[in-house]
């Protein structure tokens, strides 16, 4: 959505402290192409921040309490909560200007957040979909991706209810065979429409990385697996992925999208919790 998104943007000064030490945070979901978007242009930045990680599904009630809405990513950042991860980036955009992601020209700063808009409402959700559908049948697959963190008897409890897992996540995200279709065509479309254009310059937007080649890099992130993608993919090179990959090479935007990662995803700025940096109060 546009940057104007008041309803995703609350002053949340209780939330603003919680790193400690004033560093903003990301609240965040570390399989999630939204959220890898948000994480991209904080790291490409150079911006310090911490990072908390939800699981998927419980983060709704999170991202109610901080920004009002009901998605991650949410970016903690001074007084504000923002919860749209095109306001996130205008946002830092805004406070950290270089280096920059929105081309200087006007008209070109207005195609690139044209095409960021594009792809966040024609794209992110089917690839969303697309790699769910995908993974679903494969438990050990889907929980390695969603619930990295997931150990122990936690994991041996979240194996045992897969079955019930599938069915809402299958309810919750309308998938079916006219919506797979569907997504099917759109990833193909978004490949027609931008492949000529990546294959000439290899970039969307001039001849140089902007916000739109990191929006459409990261909403296909997880249907890619790229190296440098910051968490596990254990969908990489996954033979029930590759109906999905077979799509998006058709066009080159598979390989582009590893190119963009291996040359502009760069090193992260996340502060870790253990860091002096991030001392809780008193201690
Ligand atoms: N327009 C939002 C979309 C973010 C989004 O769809 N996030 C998903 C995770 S990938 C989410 O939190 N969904 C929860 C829900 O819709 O209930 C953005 O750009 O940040």
């Amino acid at each position: 959505m546009r940057t104007t998104a008041p309803e995703h943007v609350r002053s949340s000064p209780a939330a603003a402290s919680d790193d400690g030490e004033g560093l903003p945070v990301l609240w965040h979901l570390k399989v999630s192409n939204f959220n890898e978007k948000a994480r991209w242009a904080l790291d490409y930045k150079g911006v310090p921040h911490a990072r908390r990680a939800a699981v998927p599904g419980r983060h709704v009630e999170l991202a109610k309490r901080l920004s009002g809405g009901r998605t991650f990513p949410v970016l903690v950042i001074e007084d504000e909560a923002i919860g749209d991860s095109t306001a996130i980036i205008a946002a830092l955009e805004h406070r950290y200007p270089e280096p920059p992601l929105y081309p200087a020209d006007p008209a070109a700063r207005r195609e690139a957040l044209d095409v960021e808009d594009f792809l966040d409402e024609e794209l992110g959700p089917q690839v969303r979909l697309l790699v769910l559908c995908h993974m679903l049948a494969e438990p050990t697959l889907m929980l390695g991706a969603f619930v990295p963190d997931l150990t122990g008897s936690r994991r041996v409890v979240a194996r045992a209810m897969f079955p019930q897992v599938r069915r809402r996540v299958i309810a919750q995200f309308g998938i079916n065979d006219h919506s797979v279709a569907m997504a099917f065509d759109k990833v193909r479309a978004a490949g027609q429409r931008f492949g000529d254009r990546l294959r000439a310059r290899g970039y969307l937007v001039g001849n140089g990385f902007t916000v739109a080649d990191l929006t459409l890099a990261s909403l296909v992130a997880p249907a890619v697996a790229p190296a440098q993608f910051p968490y596990p993919q254990p969908q990489r090179g996954h033979p029930l992925l590759a109906p999905l990959r077979d799509a998006m090479g058709e066009s080159g935007l598979l390989e582009w999208t590893r190119a963009m990662y291996a040359r502009h995803r760069g090193v992260s700025s996340e502060v870790p919790a253990a860091s002096p940096h991030l001392r809780t109060r008193g201690s």
